[in-house]
């Protein structure tokens, strides 16, 4: 056990104690009696300090050549790269992921880094005709502002990446706010940073309680985007605050995600999909597995091969080697997958494995949950709509490719999918009806590149999308320009008509 790691604000370039003393703190999930990291617990005060300095920073920002700007970003990703390993330890402690998947988050970490620096070099405009003569028109992309980032513990590095990135290589200055559950990831990411040497103000971290100092930056006057991922329900009221401020507001929240598996589908290939799209990371990615919809005719089959291999996961601490699947976030996370094993005993599912606390050995003094299938699942309930963020996943049964894309669409939700068959012309069909923002063909829910958009439809997101060059859209506005050098008042629409 190391001792704890301090975590302080970031803001203006300095590391600060808070206008108030509290300081809270994060527990390894697989060893709850671990403090990992101590954080402080800000007030208005702090995030009135941490807007001031973006604001200001922002000036000048702004004008630094987007070039010059991608260089930080590129040194980020070589920081990134030396400390993958250390990274890859703190956050397998902090928040469970196993040390494989640990290193996956901080390598997309890395590919956002590279993959965005270069955008320094395109964020490419329009030049178009003009209706007049010696008249000329183009776009350019322009900063929006001062950009409130918060982010969900699930992807600690990742995803502040993902936002900071792109926000920062457009001209924006940044405040992140990151998850209580991971305050030592975030602190680690913004000390590489700040040994990037960006100048003081441009990024800026504030730890503090999401209904307070969240709240309190999503509020604040001076700030003019949040992009925020997270739970739908504090999307809704993110939404809303922004709605009402005229803040332009990035909102990435839940999913539902679904695998269709055809009667002609590879059903070895179709397994490994499953199990590594229902319960890596234990199940808590919005991109997660949450319904297998199978085809009546392999639906047997292809249960007893789930079941076998799901009887073989191997739980533990992320850190040991061995463990496939890590402990479910915090204490309050375990009770919310808990209390939907009651909903779905109620609603008349079987729970084939799994639903209970994994208490055994090393287990009992984390927050471990039994990997879980339930069975008998129909659309309506709410097992099959509601989304539950821990290792679980609910059967449907099928008896046509249409009934299967039905299904699937039967959600709020629309952000991952995937399908698995042989047939093309189903394949095609599926990626052209099925409703979400990613659909896999024979390939797991989860899985997404940065090179490419991620986000989803429906009351997933609201028609954002996150990485990719639609990042870049995410973060600028367009600002059209008219030169006109013909030395004369040419009067548009009229004009050239007479
Ligand atoms: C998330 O679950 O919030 O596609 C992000 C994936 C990862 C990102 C997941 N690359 O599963």
């Amino acid at each position: 056990m190391t001792n704890p790691f301090t975590c302080r604000n970031f803001i203006d370039g300095n590391w600060l104690n808070v206008a108030d003393g509290t300081i809270l703190e994060s527990r390894n999930p697989a060893n709850k009696n671990e403090i990992v990291a101590t954080f402080p617990r800000s007030i208005n005060e702090d995030v009135d300090k941490a807007v001031a300095s973006a604001r200001k920073a922002y000036q000048t920002w702004r004008k630094v050549p987007a070039p010059a700007r991608a260089e930080y970003i590129f040194k980020v990703g070589e920081l990134l790269t030396k400390y993958k390993e250390e990274l890859a330890q703190l956050m397998s402690r902090e928040m469970g992921k196993p040390l494989t998947e640990a290193r996956g988050d901080v390598q997309e970490g890395i590919d956002c880094a590279f993959y965005s620096a270069g955008e320094g070099r395109r964020m490419f405009g329009q030049t178009t005709p003009s209706e007049m003569p010696n008249k000329f028109a183009m776009t350019v992309r322009t900063p929006i502002g001062v950009c409130t980032l918060i982010t969900p513990w699930n992807f600690p590095i990742a995803i502040p990446c993902w936002k900071a990135m792109p926000a920062l290589v457009c001209g924006n200055t940044i405040i992140l706010k990151p998850a209580e559950d991971t305050p030592g990831c975030a602190t680690k990411l913004i000390e590489i940073f700040a040994e990037a040497g960006f100048p003081p103000g441009v990024v800026n971290l504030v730890h503090g309680i999401g209904e307070e100092v969240g709240k309190a930056l999503v509020e604040h006057p001076d700030v003019n985007l949040v992009s925020f991922t997270g739970s739908s329900e504090t999307g809704s009221s993110v939404g809303e605050i922004c709605g009402r401020t005229h803040k332009r507001v990035c909102l990435e929240m839940g999913g539902k995600n679904a695998q269709i598996v055809m009667d002609d589908a590879d059903l070895e290939l179709a397994l490994d999909g499953a199990v590594w799209g229902a319960f890596g990371t234990t199940g808590q990615r919005c991109t997660a597995t949450s319904r297998l919809i199978l085809h009546r005719d392999i639906k047997e089959k292809f249960t007893d091969m789930l079941l076998e291999r799901t009887s073989k996961l191997i739980l533990g601490a992320g850190y040991d080697s061995k463990t496939e699947i890590g402990p479910i976030i915090n204490e309050s996370q375990l009770k919310r997958v808990c209390k939907y094993m009651d909903i779905a005993r109620n609603e008349g599912a079987t729970i084939l494995i799994g639903g209970e606390i994994a208490w055994e050995g090393s287990l009992k003094d984390g927050y471990f949950f039994q990997p879980t299938i339930l069975d008998d699942v129909t659309a309506e309930m709410r097992v099959a709509k509601e989304e539950i963020f821990g290792p679980v996943v609910a059967l449907i049964e099928v008896d046509s490719f249409e009934n299967a894309i039905a299904i699937l669409n039967d959600t709020n939700y629309g952000l991952s999918s995937s399908i698995y068959t042989r047939d093309i012309n189903r394949a095609f069909a599926a990626m052209r009806d099925i409703e979400a923002g990613i659909t896999y063909i024979n390939g797991p829910t989860i899985g997404a590149e940065v090179h490419l958009p991620f986000g989803g439809i429906k009351q997933t997101g609201n028609g954002h999308r996150e990485a990719g060059t639609a990042a870049i859209d995410t973060f600028t506005e367009w600002k059209t320009v008219y030169v006109d050098f013909s030395g004369s008042l040419q009067r548009a629409q009229i004009d050239n008509r007479e």
